[in-house]
């Protein structure tokens, strides 16, 4: 399996986030990749790629172009205001009956383009985010190339981003720009399949009124956990999208043999094996020891979920999302990856 990372995800390197009334250092840190990577490496998977450049096309497919405007300069406009900061985090926000316009001020542009206090912007973070969104715009073309499957180590993670909003540590939603290029590219219908231990909720957003793009999700239910205000189970979609948007929400403490159940009942309940192309939002932050989670897999198990995927037999994009228990990171991707090729028998 090839796999596809820009070193530019480095640029992203912040070092707070607002956590229980405090700044604390940021979970969602560079050593991130560089871990995954080398237990890449060291498990010999396949070649490693640099991303090519996509140009701005495949992100206006998915995200809103005045969004994506404010992506690139509000670093540039809260710096112009305030020289000497190296973060910006954003501490009001537009919620029911307020207005919807745009402020003109980038305090109030940030509040109005986020949805939390968690995930801050630095000078570099466009660049990383930018190449992130190529890395999986990259491992997209080499799927349609006929790779069977392909890793895109995309950082920072996507799935959380909106088509107009930023959070839980996204900005660009990586898989949902993989999965409309697999369309764009001839695909009749791709499935996303989001096994991150938080709901995806951008990605639910930008396909919820088409029938294109279908989006299972399997994470802790938003009643006792993060992002709290999308993924339950009766969200089904809407317009041409409705029963094409699946949550499954488990309790917070999950064990596999729940989590297990709910996955076989997810992929037998959707169309998923029925696409021409899956993407997987790759989130291992349902380990037992994720300092953000609660669910208890342990690396074994998650290489249990690579075979279930595996054994749906489709071209098969796989986009970093989230994870967290740094130094056991690149074991549990690793994993997972092992556990998809043990079914296909891919070859490096
Ligand atoms: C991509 C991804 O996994 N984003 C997750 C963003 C979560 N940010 C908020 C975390 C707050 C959770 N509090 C957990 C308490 C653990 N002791
Ligand atoms: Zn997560």
């Amino acid at each position: 399996m090839i796999t596809v990372l820009s070193t530019q995800h480095q640029l992203h390197d912040c070092q707070h986030e607002f956590h229980r009334g405090r700044l604390v250092p940021c979970y969602e840190i560079p050593r991130r990749a560089e871990i995954i990577l080398q237990a890449v490496k060291s498990a010999e998977l396949g070649d490693i790629v640099e991303p090519d450049d996509f140009g701005m096309d495949p992100m206006m497919a998915v995200h809103d172009a005045a969004y994506l405007n404010f992506l690139q300069t509000a670093f540039e406009q809260w710096k112009a205001v305030h020289p000497e900061d190296t973060e910006v985090i954003p501490h009001t926000w537009c919620i029911r009956r307020m207005s919807q316009h745009v402020p003109d001020t980038i305090h109030g542009k940030v509040g109005f383009y986020s949805f939390d206090a968690g995930t801050p912007m630095v000078a570099g973070t466009w660049e990383a985010v930018r190449c992130g969104a190529n890395t999986a715009l990259t491992a997209a073309r080499l799927l349609g190339k006929g790779e069977p499957a392909v890793f895109a180590l995309s950082r920072p993670p996507g799935h959380h981003a909106g088509k107009d909003y930023y959070g839980g540590y996204c900005f660009l939603n990586n898989a949902a720009i993989a999965a409309q290029a697999l369309r764009d590219g001839g695909a009749t219908r791709v499935a996303i399949l989001d096994v991150d231990y938080h709901h995806g909720n951008g990605t639910q957003d930008i396909f919820y009124d088409r029938d294109d793009v279908l989006v299972v999700s399997l994470h802790a239910t938003p009643a006792d956990e993060y992002p709290y205000f999308l993924g339950y189970a009766d969200e089904r979609g809407e317009g041409a999208g409705v029963g094409c948007n699946l949550n499954y929400a488990l309790p917070a403490g999950s064990l596999w043999r729940e989590y297990l159940a709910c996955l076989e009942n997810a992929l037998q309940n959707s169309e998923a094996a029925s696409v021409d192309a899956l993407v997987v939002s790759l989130g291992v932050d349902t380990w037992e020891r994720d300092p953000l989670s609660t669910f208890q897999l342990t690396t074994n198990n998650l290489g249990g979920i690579g075979r279930i995927i595996g054994q749906l037999k489709l071209p098969t994009l796989f986009v970093m999302e989230g994870g967290y228990a740094v130094d056991e990171l690149g074991t549990n991707v690793v994993s997972v990856l092992k556990g998809f090729e043990s079914t296909n028998q891919v070859s490096g």
